[in-house]
């Protein structure tokens, strides 16, 4: 890392939370910073503890071991997007596919879906792919939904499906999608293609409602497929909860259950939801800023619920539209005006949610979510059961300032406990992250999944947290421990984090190291005829977007899918360098 004399103290820091380096090199940082000519910014007292902070967080990383991933193409999906140059920053890509799953009860296939509307069979031996449903019923696709929200954002279309913990005798699964009410046609399903899926007492449910206005719905459904040894749906669907969102963006879309809840377990079928704020935090409205704060908004906050309305009636109360149930444990059930599905708040976009159960000790369970930031920190959040986690008050261990920009915290951290636009409960310190890294090119623009592996087939990543940027494609690790005491409640202390190389195996059976997905998806892309001259899309830190995400099986094993390619592609060793 090397530190201009014309760097502002803002971005040296941002530079050393990321970069690994020597002691030595971090001793020379150091001086350099205290001795430099012409070093017009005097650290403040609080620039002078986060480098501190980043100085003895990578003093650690210093004898950490290096490690190298060894990757090999596993399944291309169909292209569902434009190989063409100029379209749409989401167009653009070929395939966004968005998540792999095992199917329930170890069977021979994975299901994977694309944000353009596919929800597929992936089959693991042949790796033939076969379309199961179809989200896009936009005019002339005869998929399921009219008004499927395809144009703007990320995370727009059908973005996310998940079995229920349960499915033995039948399948059940969860989806999330986004619908555009403007668009014409009905929001109900078409089964015109799908005649298997049996519409007979199907309804949907009125918007919650989002103030100030909404522009988008989020939809959540519950389906039930009779038969599941075909590779196509029979049997029914229910909609189980539609949100109104202010915007395109940061919609609801991760959902996840407890994988150490068995029957009988508080936990047990009982969802998490992810939902981002619709991108109303970084608005100027002072009001609407306050969207990821208040708790009487499902914005911007985590989610826990019983899907099922069936389970937990004795521990649980009805939704207000009597779909699903809410846990009388959840942290603001008594709280008068609260929402009371909410478990954890003030959260930008929190993409993915996962989950490190102990092996020794199944009660030790610990939730993480990957949360997008706004201009300055991607970060890493241990999720706490009524915890906030700053937004948009925050952002990373910073303060946000109204025009956007961050600086140093205030000396009372204290925020207030935010009940509706203008009424507040008391005051709460915010819950900070345990990673976080910059928006620099060594960084990224948008953190992706992370997992701490416990599969086989990678001894050296055990215990590793591993994660990376959905742009640059950069991949790092932190040691997980150093994760869990970085949750402390000081703003300045974070888990280190160690770059990883990636060593491809190659489609025409050569090898070659590089230093970021970008350049594999990117040739890739290319030989599937894109025309963009380097990645497709728009991002600012990275140009093009690699737009990764890494996913695990149910064995624990990695992958790494990306959308600008619309390749999977299976991690096959972890070497240390
Ligand atoms: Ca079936
Ligand atoms: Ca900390």
């Amino acid at each position: 890392m090397t530190v201009r004399p014309n760097d502002t103290m803002d971005s040296v820091f941002r530079k050393s939370f990321w970069v690994e380096t020597t002691r030595t090199a971090e001793v020379l940082l150091l001086r350099g910073l205290e001795s430099t000519p012409g070093f017009g910014v005097r650290p403040t007292r609080l620039a002078r503890i986060m480098l501190a902070a980043a100085y003895f967080s990578c003093a650690g990383a210093a004898w950490a071991q290096q490690l190298t991933l060894e990757i090999r193409d596993y399944a291309t999906l169909p292209i569902t997007g434009s190989a063409e140059r100029f379209k749409t920053n989401v167009a653009s890509l070929l395939a966004r596919i968005n998540y792999l799953r095992d199917e329930p009860g170890g069977g021979k296939r994975f299901f994977v879906n694309d944000l353009n509307g596919p929800l597929y069979i992936l089959d693991k031996e042949t790796r033939k792919v076969t379309t199961y449903l179809d989200f896009n019923g936009r005019e002339g696709n005869g998929g399921l939904f009219h008004k499927l929200r395809l144009e703007n954002g990320q995370a727009n279309g059908f973005i996310n499906f998940l079995f229920d913990p349960d499915s033995v005798h039948s399948v059940k699964f969860y989806t999330i999608h986004l619908e555009d009410p403007s668009l014409a046609g009905s929001n109900m399903p078409d089964n015109t293609n799908f005649p298997g899926l049996k519409l007979d007492g199907y309804t949907t449910t009125p918007a919650i409602v989002t103030p100030p206005s909404h522009r988008s719905e989020g939809v959540l459904i519950e389906w039930t497929d009779t038969d599941t040894s075909n590779s196509t749906f029979e049997g029914t669907a229910r909609e189980v909860l539609r949100l109104g969102l202010n915007t395109y963006s940061h919609p609801l879309g991760e959902m996840t259950f407890n994988p150490a809840a068995r029957p009988g377990d508080a936990d047990w079928r009982v969802m998490y939801v992810a939902c981002g704020d619709s991108a109303a935090g970084e608005q100027r409205d002072p009001v609407m800023r306050l969207s990821p704060q208040r708790l009487d908004l499902l914005i911007g906050k985590i989610w826990r619920i019983i899907p099922d309305p069936n389970e937990h009636a004795n521990s649980s109360t009805p939704s207000e539209n009597g779909r699903y149930r809410i846990p009388n444990d959840n942290p603001f059930v008594n709280m008068e005006g609260a929402r009371k599905e909410i478990w954890a708040y003030g959260l930008r976009n929190p993409n993915r949610l996962t989950w490190y159960v102990d092996p020794v000790d199944r009660s030790k369970v610990t939730l993480m979510a990957n949360v997008v930031g706004l201009n300055t920190w991607e970060m890493v959040d241990i999720i706490h059961k009524g915890a906030n986690y700053g937004y948009s008050l925050r952002e990373g261990n910073e303060l946000l300032k109204s025009d956007n920009s961050t600086g140093p915290l205030p000396a009372d951290d204290h925020i207030p406990v935010q009940i509706s636009g203008t009424a507040t409960n008391g005051s709460v310190l915010p819950t900070y992250p345990v990673i976080q890294y910059g928006h620099v090119k060594e960084g990224g623009d948008a953190i992706s999944s992370g997992y701490v592996y416990q599969g086989k087939t990678l001894p050296a990543l055990r215990g590793k947290y591993i994660f990376g940027d959905i742009t640059t494609g950069n991949l790092w690790y932190a040691d997980f421990r150093d994760m869990l005491a970085a949750d402390d409640g000081d703003p300045k202390t974070m888990a280190a984090i160690h770059s990883v190389k990636i060593l491809w195996d190659r489609p025409d059976g050569s090898k070659e190291l590089y230093s970021s997905m970008a350049p594999i998806t990117a040739a890739a892309y290319h030989s599937r005829g894109g025309q963009a001259e380097t990645l497709p899309g728009r991002a600012r830190i990275s140009g093009g977007r690699s737009d990764i995400h890494l996913l695990i099986d149910d064995a624990g094993e990695l992958y790494v899918m990306s959308k600008s390619d619309g390749v999977i592609r299976v991690v096959v060793a972890a070497t240390p360098n």
